[in-house]
C-alpha cells in the first residue's frame, strides 16, 4: 500500500506534463518514461523487502518465466493511454502470486485517490482519500438483460482483433443495459468489485493487467473465468469477470469469437 501511494504520487505529478511517448506492438500501444521509472522504483523497493521473491513487470525487457515461487506481478501504469491523454483513470497494479495463485492485490488510482486492496481469504477493501476503509461487495445481478458490462478495444490493431472486438460488442451490447470502457483492465475489474458495473470481458490483456485486480474481484464476491468458461488462465490474454457465475456463463455463451493469442 505504501509503495502504491508512492507510485501514484509519481504518476499524478507526471500526468499532463510534456512527455516522450513511445509505441510498442502497435501505434496505439503506448509507453512513457514514467511507466519505466515507476516499475524500476517498485522493483527496487520490493526487492529490498523480499530479496528472494521473483518479479514480472510490464516494462521489463527480459521477462522472467512465471513459476510457483512467490512472484510480484506489476503494471506500473495500467491505462497508459489515459495517462498520456490525462483521462483520470490510470492506476498502479501490484499483485503477488504464490503457487501461481493470487494472494495479494493492490490497485491505486491516484487521480481519484482510490486504493483497492485484497488478501486471499480476507475480502476486499477500498480506501478513498481520507475516508475510513470500506469492504467492497459486488452488486447482485444474474442476468445480462440487467447488467452494465465493461470491455475494451485494447491496443492491438490487427484484423483478427478488430473482428473479435466488434462482433462480440454487437452480440453483447444490444442485450445489456450498457457497455462501458475505462481503458484499464485493473480499474474495470475493481469497478465490478465495487458494484459499479456487473461484468467485464477482454481479449488481448496481459498477466500484469489482471494479477492484482482479479483477486480484488473474487475477494469482493465476484467470479472470474476464461471467456469460454472454466478456470481463468492468467497467461492466456483473455478474461471474463462477473458479479456471479450465472452472469459469466450467459456472457460466455453470448460472445461470438473467443480469440486465441500468443500466451504471456
Ligand atoms: C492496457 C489495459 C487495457 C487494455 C489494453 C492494455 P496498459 O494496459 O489495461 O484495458 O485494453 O490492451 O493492455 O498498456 O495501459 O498497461
Amino acid at each position: 500500500m505504501e509503495l502504491a501511494y508512492k507510485a501514484g504520487k509519481v504518476i499524478l505529478e507526471a500526468s499532463g506534463q510534456m512527455k516522450k511517448v513511445n509505441v510498442k506492438e502497435s501505434f496505439a500501444d503506448l509507453v512513457t518514461e514514467t511507466d519505466k521509472g515507476v516499475e524500476k522504483m517498485l522493483f527496487e523497493e520490493l526487492k529490498k523487502r523480499f530479496p528472494n521473491d521473483r518479479f514480472i513487470g510490464e516494462e521489463s525487457a527480459n521477462k522472467e518465466p512465471w513459476t510457483l515461487e512467490p512472484t510480484w506481478i506489476i503494471d506500473p501504469i495500467d491505462g497508459t493511454t489515459n495517462f498520456v491523454h490525462t483521462f483520470p483513470f490510470s492506476c498502479v497494479s501490484i499483485g503477488l502470486t504464490v503457487n501461481k495463485q493470487s494472494s495479494v492485490g493492490v490497485v491505486y488510482n491516484p487521480s481519484l485517490d482510490r486504493l483497492y486492496t485484497a488478501v486471499k481469504g480476507q475480502g476486499t477493501q477500498l480506501v478513498e482519500g481520507k475516508k475510513e476503509p470500506v469492504t467492497l461487495r459486488v452488486r447482485d445481478c444474474s442476468s445480462l438483460s440487467e447488467a452494465l458490462v465493461m470491455s475494451e478495444f485494447g491496443s492491438q490493431r490487427d484484423d483478427a482483433k478488430k473482428e473479435a472486438v466488434f462482433r462480440n460488442l454487437e452480440a453483447i451490447g444490444w442485450k445489456c443495459h450498457g457497455v462501458r470502457s475505462l481503458g484499464t483492465a485493473a480499474i474495470n475489474l475493481c469497478s465490478v468489485a465495487s458494484g459499479h458495473a456487473d461484468a467485464y470481458y477482454e481479449f488481448g490483456l496481459h498477466i500484469w493487467d489482471m494479477a492484482a485486480a482479479a483477486l480484488i474481484l473474487t475477494e469482493a464476491g465476484g467470479y472470474v473465468c476464461d471467456t469460454k468458461g472454466g478456470p481463468l488462465d492468467m497467461q492466456s490474454r483473455r478474461i471474463l469477470a462477473a458479479s456471479s457465475e450465472k452472469l459469466a456463463n450467459e456472457i460466455s455463451e453470448t460472445l461470438l469469437i473467443h480469440l486465441e493469442m500468443e500466451r504471456d
